[in-house]
């Protein structure tokens, strides 16, 4: 077992965040609306690599802050928060050498948010993650996934090469010490060579832990899919992943929002059953998490702070 998995053991809450150019997209695609996840909706309205990347000519979120979402974070009683540096769009929220499909180089905001939020944790002493998508990427001709656009045979591997591997690199080089990378769905590596990518990034950051879908039964602690406990306890150290609406990623007209009776019921099952819960949040493209979300994480962190434990 990795030794410094007693933070996340003793964890119990922790904040997903999804945010990316979806985000901005809020669930509809010319004029039609679409439901389940907002992330995939790429996907879902198969738009081209082309298209999808005029949307980031428009992000712009200019009432981000860190600080804040930070603050509503600590308040809530949340003891982690894992942020997506990359989704299956392909887009990094953040300042990458190694590809010019980023927040820096193709929006007009210009500024890198993940450090920016990796900063504020920091300060605030709170154990921070990136999510990362791995294997999916649909911006890449030889990423997985992208087969409306890219219908040749891909070449996997180069994509890791040339993006994912460098990328991850960027981010556990770049952004102070990582209490987790959470990767997404694997794919394209046999066991050897996950082994030998899990390997590789840790000698980076040896403490930081990887989440079970970096695959082939390596990662660190099991994390378990929406909606999702372990019938009965289990030994290995894991995490179960909630929405807090319908979808992951912001969705305008998605507003089936859990209340802070359903939040702390949940936070109490996990942590009957010896896991965390992680509650994600989707704020909306101009960088602002739904009052609702607010509202309910504060009133979370009243009832944790009375009969939660210390
Ligand atoms: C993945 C993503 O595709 C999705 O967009 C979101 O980021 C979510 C947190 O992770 O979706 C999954 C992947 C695997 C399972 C569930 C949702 N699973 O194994 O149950």
């Amino acid at each position: 077992e990795h030794p410094n998995l007693k933070w996340f053991k003793d964890a119990k809450f922790g904040i997903f965040i999804h945010w990316g150019l979806y985000s901005k997209l809020a669930g509809e695609w010319q004029s039609k609306r679409y439901y389940g996840s907002g992330e995939w909706l790429m996907y879902q309205a198969k738009i081209s690599a082309k298209d999808y990347g005029l949307v980031a000519g428009e992000f712009n979120p200019l009432k981000f802050n860190a600080t804040e979402w930070v603050d509503l974070i600590k308040s809530s009683g949340a003891r982690y928060m894992v942020v997506t540096a990359k989704h299956h769009e392909g887009f990094a929220m953040f300042d990458s050498k190694v590809s010019d499909f980023s927040i820096t180089k193709a929006s007009p905001y210009g500024k890198d948010v993940m450090k920016e939020l990796s900063g504020a944790a920091a300060n605030a002493k709170l154990p921070f993650g990136f999510y990362y998508s791995q294997f999916l990427d649909w911006h890449e001709p030889n990423g997985g996934g992208n087969d409306w656009d890219f219908k040749q045979s891909k070449d996997y591997h180069k994509y890791y090469e040339e993006k994912s591997i460098p990328q991850l690199k960027e981010l556990l080089t770049n952004y102070g010490k990582l209490g987790m990378v959470w990767f997404d769905m694997p794919g394209g590596l046999n066991k050897q060579e996950t082994q030998f990518l899990v390997d590789d990034l840790h000698k980076l950051q040896p403490q930081t832990l990887f989440s079970s879908r970096v695959g082939q039964g390596l990662g660190d602690y099991m994390d378990f899919g929406d909606s999702e406990m372990p019938a009965e306890p289990i030994a290995k150290p894991w995490e179960a992943i909630y929405t807090f609406n319908d979808s992951w990623g912001y969705i305008a007209h998605d507003q089936n929002f859990k209340t802070s009776s359903d939040i702390i019921r949940l936070i109490a099952t996990a942590s009957s059953k010896g896991g965390n819960l992680m509650l994600n949040i989707g704020p909306d493209g101009d960088g602002s998490i739904p009052q609702a979300n607010i509202d309910c994480l504060k009133s979370v962190g009243r009832w944790l702070k009375v009969n939660g434990e210390s």
